[in-house]
């Protein structure tokens, strides 16, 4: 996609090309939140790309230290930066560096100046902070509407938000794009499933935000409930924050009755709406390039790779003003196309993405490293080093099963279901996720000759 937004920037021969080739039909019933900014012909936002690039490289050097330091080893003095073929010149950034600068030391604005901070999951225990100005809320607010939107809803309508509120994105970002959209939103948040489905029936949500794991619980105590939500005025499903299939998706539009739309996003950029599918093509998620600078790159080399091509997504923030990104290693591995939509829609469109190359799990849409696991196990008494996390779904729910060993042989089933208890209360106090904690005797967990086997995925594959 890289190399189609170079060709753009060069000279009118070129452009003439890219926007015979790349200017879809439209379909005049599309419902467009920014229809000037979503059908931008492709030459012109590359052009707002390279002059937006220019500022939050210019802010980025001149208020956050590490980005200073790293372009200048690259070679960017002052921020300077003449073409978007320079891109790969970059240097990357890792979620390390924001642990390494916990909590505030990657922002570019003064702590004073941010309205609001979130945080998500850390590879150690440390978690990490992200935070915005009021600009940057409005900006999100904006880019949720689209994505709303753009997965079918409509100012009006009801829109039921069953992410979670708190330091997770998902929560506040889902809502604040519902009211800037003109919806009214239900700010549901996670759990109470019996009554989420009480609300959806009598509110009339038209849109069910929620993870797609989440929204098939729903359905399941739904129907063991004998009511059918297919009969709902639910017609949009905005489901995200954790991989999921196709097969997934016609399980879940087969048993509430909607259309379920795919969107992308974390909290290091932005939270939920840096991409999200179109309802008309449910066919890739449209990364808003206006205001994120997308690639792929081969994860082993960091070189860039064609489009249509496997590899690690990289995203560089255009007009954040708290914490800009540059070249952010997502640890998402997905491909991108620049080929036409339907939906009119000129944005590129990042397919399903399909895992992670990190050992970041994701259950039940929380994120999850063995690492935080570990450093909690560690700091308990009566616990061997030596651990195996199993990871199942039953149903629609990911399991987790966390195996330990005793340090001791001994011990009644009395004191060995009171270290189970203690294990599984440390673990959600810490981490925030409920786990199946089964101890072992000394010996019992595998060994390995080479790296230890950590973590045993048997859930399905996403192809
Ligand atoms: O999960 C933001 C979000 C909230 C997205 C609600 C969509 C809906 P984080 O907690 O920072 O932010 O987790 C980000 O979740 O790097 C992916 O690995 C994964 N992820 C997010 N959306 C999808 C998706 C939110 N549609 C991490 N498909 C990302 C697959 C997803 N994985």
């Amino acid at each position: 996609m890289i190399a189609a937004l170079t060709k753009a920037s060069r000279g009118a021969a070129n452009e003439t090309i890219v926007r015979r080739t790349t200017q879809p039909k439209r379909r005049v019933d599309t419902y467009m939140f920014d229809a000037d900014a979503e059908t931008m012909p492709r030459e012109e936002l590359a052009r707002l790309q390279l002059r937006r690039l220019r500022q939050t490289l210019k802010c980025a050097f001149d208020n956050v230290p590490l980005h200073r330091r790293r372009l200048r080893a690259a070679g960017f003095l002052h921020g300077e930066f003449r073409s978007l073929d320079d891109l790969s010149r970059l240097p990357f950034t890792v979620k390390a560096d924001l642990r390494d600068h916990y909590p505030f030391g990657m922002f570019a604005r003064p702590r004073e100046e941010l309205v609001r901070l979130h945080a998500s999951s850390g590879t150690t225990g440390k978690a990490t902070v992200v935070g915005y100005t009021k600009k940057d809320i409005a900006t999100w607010a904006d880019l949720m509407a689209r994505s709303m939107a753009c997965a079918g809803a409509r100012p009006g309508d009801v829109i039921h938000n069953a992410y979670g509120y708190g330091l997770f994105t998902g929560g506040l970002g889902a809502h604040y794009g519902a009211e800037r959209l003109g919806a009214t939103v239900v700010p549901m948040s996670g759990g109470s499933t019996d009554r989420q489905i009480v609300l959806i029936q009598d509110f009339g949500a038209r849109m069910l935000c929620a993870t797609p794991s989440y929204a098939l619980a729903i359905a399941e105590v739904a129907e063991a409930a004998g009511v059918d939500l297919r009969r709902s005025k639910l017609a949009y499903g905005l489901f995200g924050a954790e991989p999921w299939s196709e097969a997934m998706r016609h399980e879940i539009e087969a048993r509430l009755g909607l259309k379920a739309v795919d969107i992308y996003g974390l909290s290091e950029i932005m939270g939920p709406g840096v991409a999200c599918e179109c309802e008309v093509a449910q066919a890739g998620l449209h990364g808003w390039e206006d205001h994120f600078l997308f690639e792929i790159i081969d994860p082993d080399t960091g070189l860039p790779v064609a489009e249509g091509q496997s590899g690690e997504l990289v995203i560089t923030t255009l007009t954040k003003q708290a914490l800009p990104m540059i070249r952010y290693r997502t640890r998402d591995i997905t491909r991108v196309t620049t080929e036409p939509c339907i939906c009119g829609r000129t944005h590129l469109r990042i397919r399903r993405i399909t895992g992670r190359n990190d050992d970041m799990l994701i259950i039940r849409g929380v994120n999850v490293y063995p690492s935080q696991i570990e450093a909690v196990l560690v700091g308990l008494p009566g616990i061997a080093p030596h651990y195996q996390l199993v990871v199942t779904r039953e149903g629609s729910l990911d399991l987790l099963a966390v195996e330990v060993e005793s340090v001791s042989a001994q011990g009644t089933l009395e004191a060995i279901r009171q270290l189970a208890d203690a294990v599984r209360h440390q673990i959600k106090s810490m981490i925030g996720i409920s786990t199946i904690v089964a101890i072992k005797p000394p010996g019992d967990i595998p060994r390995s000759q080479g790296k230890a086997v950590r973590v045993r995925d048997l859930r399905p594959k996403i192809s």
